[in-house]
């Protein structure tokens, strides 16, 4: 199983359950920086619902010297100037200036990655769990429930972890500026707990998966975003040295965790997260 992690290029994850004549049309092209848990969600569903997605992008700093598109590209450093139509300010996550086409803000109205495509270029789906939906819904594995209600409550599990997913964002890109707050701990410590809390109610009553009985998007979305979560531990020593206890701590939240690991040995998943998780990829 190719994991998509893969950096610089651009690759197919091809449908893991069916053998196809080359050359194929992807269903969904991705941009993004690599390695990203939140590009995973979707290519796991994929891997699970047999969809063709293709996936663009290079690491996070080399992703600033690239043309945001639909044919996104490495720019050359003649092209990386201040006057170019295609320099924009960076607002998330990036340091200084991004090279983004018009079409690629028409597509993306909030300008973020990962990006995700139609297979003509023209429809942009943005939110990695908006993403994930879409290839969930194009796949043939019930990911997004076999009914309306199972629907609905996977849409349920997806928004509670809309906090918790912003919240760490910002908590994780302070970790890595080494910028952390008092404030800012607690608020992450709050949103972590609430999401985890309701997390190991439903993982409690629902090891095989927290809807339907059966793995579903609801639990893609959260071995992935708990997967980047806990990259915290990279930041241990400094955040002990600033006086901030770790959030995640080892006993907390048992059936959540033991949910997690469920997830993690599943193969179409660890395909993707196994080595990030066991510190291989960063
Ligand atoms: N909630 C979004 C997060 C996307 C996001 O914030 N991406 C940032 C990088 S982490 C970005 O693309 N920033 C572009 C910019 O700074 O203009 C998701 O799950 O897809």
């Amino acid at each position: 199983m190719r994991p998509a992690g893969v950096y610089g290029v651009r690759f197919i994850q091809r449908k893991a359950r069916a053998e196809r004549a080359i050359p194929i049309v992807p269903k969904f092209r991705i941009f993004s920086y690599l390695p990203n848990p939140r590009v995973w969600k979707a290519t796991i569903a994929g891997r699970l619902g047999g969809v063709d997605i293709e996936i663009v992008g290079d690491r996070p700093k080399a992703l600033a010297e690239w043309l945001w598109d639909f044919d996104a590209r490495p720019l050359a450093e003649s092209e990386r100037r201040s006057d170019s139509p295609h320099a924009r300010a960076a607002r998330r996550g990036f340091g200084a200036t991004l090279y983004k086409t018009d079409a690629f803000l028409e597509a993306h109205p909030f300008g973020t990655v990962p990006a995700a495509f139609d297979s003509s270029g023209t429809v942009g789906i943005f939110e990695s769990n908006s993403i994930l939906r879409a290839v969930a819904r194009s796949g043939d594995a019930d990911l997004y429930g076999r009914d309306p209600v199972e629907a609905s409550r996977i849409d349920s599990f997806l928004d509670a972890g809309l906090v918790f997913a912003r919240e760490a964002q910002v908590y994780l890109l302070a970790l890595q500026a080494r910028d952390v707050s008092t404030e800012l701990s607690a608020r992450m410590r709050d949103a972590y707990g609430f999401y985890m809390a309701g997390i190991d109610a439903a993982a409690a009553q629902a090891p095989a998966g927290l809807v339907g009985g059966k793995l579903s998007i609801a639990d893609v979305a959260f071995v992935c975003d708990l997967a980047q979560f806990r990259r915290e531990h990279r930041f241990h020593d400094w955040l002990t040295e600033h006086g901030h206890e770790p959030i995640v701590q080892p006993g907390a939240y048992p059936n959540a965790l033991a949910h997690f690991r469920r997830l993690l040995a599943q193969p179409a998943i660890a395909a993707d997260l196994a080595d990030y998780v066991n510190g291989g990829t960063s």
